[in-house]
């Protein structure tokens, strides 16, 4: 009777046989915390104990106090959201500890009126939200070794994170000074020991960027850039400045560091390739990974992250065969311009070894490059701004390794 009922209901879903459940136990036994009433209320949540490995990876440089990363544990997410816990981070002088009452954010430069704010001032003008992500321009780096590193896709594609930033739009501020004509630049600066600057064109600044107060809700945590960062939807990490104190307009670009010796690329012309700005877009396959070998042969969900700094991603292609054949794959909804997607790709795997890989187009109908076709654009001396596709092998006993194919 139970199996012929299980039977029918397997096949009005259209499968004989559970995608990955075991049959249930005559026996459904109560377990142990059903026996007495739960903990009480909390303060601030935090996640439930058995999450306890889900982290951040600290990979911070001996050499300078203050100065690393932390990688987003993108192997342990879903969705397209990075909890505020776990956003990467990427600080070259240290976290500020910064006392938001005193706080102020200067606009000046080549403007008719110079102007300061406090954090309470901002507050209170209309704010605008922007779900998407922020990628380091060094993510994904290891892409240049000659040699496939050997590590989990967190450690080698884990300085992106993906938010719902929200605060005022920098053009609201900049109209408000007055910004003089031909005033090509803002200069950005923290309030980080050294004030880290970099500087953005003033089209951009007028167009989507956020003096961002919020993240996901809540006020922007203190390794983001508490109380106030630039928003630069779309465009590489360092331009999202952090702790942010000053915008000074300017005709000219400030060439700091993190915009010249770091960045930039030596290109095989011997020239640098620099304000590289918009992220091209991009896709890795988070799930199965190497810590998690696949448990034998049958259905799988392959599934990742895709991302264009151009718009939307249009489409994902998957392919289980080393790319000789591509399918493509389901993109989870919502699907946002400069903003994480999911995809997800159904998988029956045969027990043979394989080659995973995965390859994102964006809306303006660029297309992920293959590692061949991205170092022959850019040769060997790059240290920046990779985004070729990334393979997986996977052997036969469903181990999973980073290679070149
Ligand atoms: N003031 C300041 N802003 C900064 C940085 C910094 O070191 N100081 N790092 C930049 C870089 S290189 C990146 S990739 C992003 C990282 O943002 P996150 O730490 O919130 O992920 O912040 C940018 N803004
Ligand atoms: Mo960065």
């Amino acid at each position: 009777m139970q199996r012929r009922r299980f039977l029918k209901s397997g096949l009005a879903l259209g499968t004989l046989t559970p995608l990955a459940g075991t049959s249930a136990a005559m026996e459904y036994a109560r377990p142990p915390w059903m026996n007495e009433p739960g903990a009480g209320f909390s303060n601030y949540g935090q996640p439930s104990e058995h999450e306890k490995a889900v982290i951040r990876w600290i990979s911070a440089n001996p050499a300078v106090a203050g100065n690393g990363v932390a990688w987003c544990p993108l192997h342990a997410l879903a969705g397209m959201v990075t909890p505020n816990g776990l956003h990467f981070e990427r600080h070259h002088h240290g976290v500020p500890p910064i006392d938001p009452v005193q706080h102020r954010l200067m606009v000046d430069g080549q403007v008719a009126r110079p102007l300061s704010f406090s954090v309470e001032d901002l507050r209170r003008y209309p704010l605008r939200s922007h779900l998407g992500f922020i990628e380091c321009g060094g993510n994904s780096s290891a892409g240049w070794h000659r040699e496939p590193v050997q590590t989990s896709v967190s450690y080698i594609h884990g300085l992106i994170s993906c938010s719902e930033w929200c605060g005022v739009p920098l053009r609201i501020l900049l109209q408000e000074a007055g910004v003089v004509p031909d005033a090509g630049w803002v200069i950005a600066e923290g309030a980080d020991a050294f004030a880290m600057q970099v500087s953005l064109p003033m089209d951009k600044a007028m167009d989507d960027t956020l003096v961002a107060l919020y993240q996901n809700g809540e006020a922007v945590r203190p390794e983001n850039g508490y109380p106030l960062r630039l928003v630069v939807p779309g465009w590489e990490g360092v331009l999202h400045v952090k702790w942010l104190r000053r915008l000074r307009v300017a005709s000219e670009p400030a060439m700091a560091r993190n915009e010249t010796a770091r960045y930039s690329d030596l290109m095989p012309s011997g020239k640098a390739r620099q304000f590289s700005f918009s992220m091209d877009a991009k896709s890795v396959i988070t799930s199965p990974h190497s810590a998690a070998p696949v448990q034998g042969p049958g259905h799988w969900q392959i599934s990742g992250l895709a991302w264009s700094g151009r718009g939307r991603i249009t489409r994902v292609d998957v392919s289980v065969d080393g790319g000789r054949s591509w399918r493509t794959a389901e993109l989870m909804e919502p699907v946002l311009a400069k903003c994480l997607t999911r995809f997800q790709y159904d998988w029956v795997w045969d027990g043979k070894p394989t080659i995973l890989q995965s390859r994102a187009v964006d809306e303006s109908g660029y297309v992920q490059p293959t590692r061949e076709t991205l170092l022959s654009a850019r040769g060997h001396n790059a240290e920046f701004h990779y985004n070729a596709i990334v393979s997986w092998a996977v052997d036969a006993e469903g181990a999973v390794e980073h290679v070149y194919a």
